[in-house]
């Protein structure tokens, strides 16, 4: 593990008190473990919205799956990109609704294409992107 800096932080007071109300609904016992993966994400989501380079993250999307040829475009969408699709997970939920998440890896352009095409195909009903990581 890296070496640990110590550094000051000023804040007003009314922020501190609802960052350690929401410490404690999540669980966390020490504001250090939070504040750290505070700043991973907002790093993550500010080279996300400034870099075009290597990211890791996943696709989540829930669709029903009696809609049209929704289950074959998401197929062939996921053999176009299979080189960036890590792993696939797929759950039946309910009768009709699908949900899968898919664990990718590679270039910005070709994750957010392929988030682009998994949104806009017919019978998907709710599509997330979620970036982790910046890969250096
Ligand atoms: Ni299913």
């Amino acid at each position: 593990m890296d070496r640990v800096t110590r550094f000051g932080v000023s804040l007003p007071g009314k922020l501190v008190e609802r960052f350690d109300r929401t410490l404690a609904a999540l669980g966390y016992d020490n504001r250090s473990k939070a504040i750290r993966d505070a700043l991973t994400d907002f790093m993550a989501q500010s080279s996300w919205k400034s870099g075009e380079g290597r990211f890791i993250g996943s696709i989540s999307y829930l669709y029903d799956h009696h809609v049209g040829d929704v289950t074959s475009e998401l197929t062939e969408a996921q053999h176009r990109f299979s080189g960036l699709i890590k792993a696939v997970m797929h759950s039946h939920v309910s009768h009709s609704e699908c949900v899968e998440v898919l664990i990718v890896s590679g270039m910005k352009r070709e994750i957010t294409s392929l988030h682009n095409q998994i949104s806009s195909t017919r019978g998907v009903e709710s599509c997330k992107l979620d970036v982790l990581k910046e890969v250096s």
